[in-house]
Order: structure tokens, then C-alpha cells, then sequence
């Protein structure tokens, strides 16, 4: 009995042994699991099967950025544009003020109007009316001016032009913006900015780093992503392009991800083969799902030669948008119109300096506003200066 008993004992505990080393691993495999699935995002997506993301794309989720709301963004920033800006205004005022406007003085609001980068036809329209209503007007107070030129100004930029971005999934797949424009403009920075105003609007965002250029370029975007928790999808170094894009838009959809923001190399518009790429990348995008908005980036500071080059872009891409850049740093906000009139394309985003959130949506009346400036802008200059 006594034998029996110890021999049953010597089972049970080596069943228990037996046991412990077929767990052992599985428990090990299921730790492992849980370090590589993909990162949470602010917003838990819908319940799908995604395929485990490599460990290195874990984004954290702890001190994570609260970027600021977008709601009034362009009414904050408006001191930004007008310290640049407002001089147009000013001196457009000070001429309509004159008591007697002969040819001479309308050459100068003209020129005035070319100096900022409006484009010959908007500004001929704008003198045009300008001639009109203040004949009809007579004697001119300077608050009457003021709003005469406010008035024809907004004609000129347009409220009524539809600066909405599609950034919500729709259809059952993300929305897609592709991001596009010559070297150096802001394509990257605006990417990251625009992820910030998206997660600031409660959206899922994914980037897509499409310029493999170099690898510094997907490091900068992926930085931005990090900083608000967007996964950032990117490629080789040298890799095809239009497969880290396909690949963002694929791993988007399978997290329910809402937008899927994807930044592409700077290429001058000159070159056909770069140009040619970049049709690549939106056609094999589109294998999927169609890209709701492609952002063509303009940096305000090139004038004029942003119309030539936004003509190119569109022809290759379809453009939806501008994204108008370095506003703070230039005087030439006439750019706005100058593209919306030769092309269709509205203005739909501005960039008010390199802070992370100051980027903008364009608000014709905000920008017009800054451009004239505070209303005593105009009052005469106190007693002693000249
Ligand atoms: N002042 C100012 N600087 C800006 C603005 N937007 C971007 N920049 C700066 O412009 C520089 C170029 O920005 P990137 O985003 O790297 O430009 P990119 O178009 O991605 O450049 P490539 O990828 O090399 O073609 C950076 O120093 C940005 O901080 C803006 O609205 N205002
Ligand atoms: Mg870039």
C-alpha cells in the first residue's frame, strides 16, 4: 500500500513537471506578442486582424503632445500674418485716401498689387472695381475705404470657394492625402502639422513616409508621428516610393485608421522622370482606394513661379490644394489669389512659421483682415514724425 501510494505520488508530480515545460514556451511566445502588436491609438479602430507591426514602430502612447484646438487657429496666428502683411494694406489706404486719384495714382495701387504677387489679370480686376466704386462713392471717408477695399479684396480671394479637406474615413477606408511639391517647400513639416491639427479634431492618424530619399526624411516625419502618437510606415532607404505608399494605405485601412497622411520627395517640376514617380505613386495608391486630397506645397517666398509650378503638378497629380507655406515670412500673400485664378485650386492650408502648430486653414476673411491691418492704421501719424 505504502509503495503503491509513493509511486503514485512520483506520477502526479512528474505529470506536474511534464506540464510546467509545455507551458513554459507558450507564455514566452505570448509575451512576445504583446511587445510587437500594434500601437494603440487615441482612438481604439474597429475590430480588425492586423498583422503585428515590427517592434520599432511601437509609437508610445505616455507624453504624448496635446496640440492646439484648430477652431480660430488663422484668428490667433492673424498677428503673425499681419507683421508681414499689413504693409500692403496700409499703403493701398494711404493712396485711395489721396483727395484727387488720377492714372498715376491707380498705376501705383496697381503696382502695388504686383509687388505683392497678385497676378496681372487679378489685379487689374481689382483696380477696376476700385475705380467704380469710388466714383460712385465721391467724397471717401477712411472707414469707407477701408471697407471698399475689403470688400473687393474678399471678391478677389473668394468666400465662397470650398476650402473643406476630406480627412474623415468614408466608404469603409481611411481618407487619403498625398502630400506633394519641389524641394524644400514644407512638405514634411506640413505633414507633420497637419497630423497635429488632425489629432487636435479627435481623428486616427497614419503617416506614410513616401520619401526615401534619404532616411533622414522618414526620421523626420516619424518624429512628428511620435509626437502625437501617429504610426509612421515607412520604407528603405532607396526603396520604391510607391510601395511605402500602397503600404501605409494598406496598413491604415486594416488598423480603421481615419486618415492616412502621405509625404513624397521634393522634385522640381522640371524634371519629367521625378514627375513621372510621382504619378506612379498615386495610381498604385489608387489600386485600392481613390486619394482624396493631393496638397501640392507652395512656399509663399517663390512668387510667382508657384503658378507654374502648381500647372505642372496638377497635370501629373489632379492637385485638390494648396498648402501656401513661409506666409510669415514674405510680404507676397497676393499668391493666394494668383493660383486660385489661373488654376481653380483653392487655398486651402497656410503655414504661419515652424512652430508645430502653425499651420493654419485659410479663412478668406481672417487673411483679409490682415492684410488691412487694425483700422487705425490708416489715422494720420502723430504730431513730430514725418
Ligand atoms: N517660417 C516658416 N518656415 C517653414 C514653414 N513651413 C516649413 N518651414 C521650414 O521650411 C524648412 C523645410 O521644411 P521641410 O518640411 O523639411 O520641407 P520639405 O518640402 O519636406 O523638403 P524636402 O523633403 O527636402 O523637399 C524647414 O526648416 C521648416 O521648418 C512655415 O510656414 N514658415
Ligand atoms: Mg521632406
Amino acid at each position: 500500500m505504502e509503495v503503491l501510494f509513493i509511486v503514485l505520488a512520483i506520477v502526479v508530480i512528474a505529470l506536474f513537471a511534464i506540464a510546467g515545460l509545455v507551458a513554459a514556451p507558450v507564455r514566452r511566445r505570448r509575451a512576445r506578442i504583446r511587445t510587437t502588436t500594434a500601437p494603440r491609438l487615441a482612438t481604439p479602430p474597429p475590430e480588425v486582424s492586423s498583422p503585428p507591426l515590427p517592434a520599432e514602430a511601437v509609437v508610445p502612447t505616455s507624453g504624448l503632445d496635446v496640440p492646439d484646438p484648430t477652431a480660430g487657429r488663422l484668428i490667433r496666428l492673424r498677428g503673425r500674418l499681419a507683421r508681414s502683411h499689413n504693409a500692403l494694406g496700409r499703403s493701398l489706404l494711404t493712396v485711395l485716401s489721396r483727395d484727387h486719384l488720377d492714372e498715376e495714382a491707380w498705376q501705383e495701387i496697381e503696382d502695388t498689387l504686383l509687388t505683392a504677387d497678385m497676378g496681372v489679370n487679378a489685379a487689374g480686376e481689382l483696380v477696376s472695381a476700385l475705380k467704380d466704386r469710388v466714383r460712385v462713392l465721391g467724397v471717401r471717408t477712411p472707414a469707407q475705404l477701408r471697407t471698399l477695399l475689403r470688400d473687393e479684396l474678399l471678391a478677389q480671394v473668394g468666400t465662397s470657394t470650398d476650402r473643406g479637406l476630406v480627412t474623415a474615413a468614408h466608404d469603409g477606408h481611411p481618407a487619403i492625402i498625398l502630400v506633394v511639391g519641389v524641394n524644400g517647400t514644407g512638405k514634411t513639416t506640413t505633414c507633420g502639422k497637419l497630423a497635429r491639427v488632425l489629432v487636435a479634431d479627435g481623428r486616427t492618424v497614419l503617416l506614410g513616409a513616401a520619401d526615401t530619399f534619404r532616411a533622414a526624411a522618414a526620421d523626420q516625419l516619424q518624429t512628428w508621428g511620435d509626437r502625437v502618437g501617429a504610426h509612421t510606415v515607412r520604407g528603405p532607404e532607396g526603396g520604391d516610393p510607391a510601395s511605402v505608399a500602397f503600404d501605409a494605405v494598406q496598413r491604415g485601412n486594416v488598423q480603421g485608421v481615419d486618415t492616412v497622411v502621405i509625404d513624397t520627395a521634393g522634385r522640381l517640376h522640371t524634371k519629367t522622370g521625378l514627375m513621372d514617380q510621382l504619378g506612379k505613386v498615386k495610381r498604385v495608391v489608387e489600386k485600392q482606394f481613390p486619394v482624396d486630397e493631393t496638397l501640392l506645397v507652395l512656399d509663399a517666398t517663390t512668387g510667382q513661379n508657384g503658378v507654374i509650378q502648381a500647372r505642372v503638378f496638377t497635370e501629373v497629380v489632379k492637385v485638390t490644394g494648396i498648402v501656401l507655406t513661409k506666409l510669415d515670412g514674405t510680404a507676397k500673400g497676393g499668391i493666394v489669389v494668383s493660383v486660385q485664378q489661373a488654376l481653380g485650386i483653392p487655398v486651402k492650408l497656410i503655414g504661419l512659421g515652424e512652430g508645430p502648430d502653425d499651420l493654419a486653414p485659410f479663412d478668406a476673411e481672417a487673411f483679409v483682415d490682415a492684410l488691412l491691418g487694425e483700422p487705425t492704421a490708416i489715422s494720420p501719424p502723430p504730431a513730430g514724425t514725418r
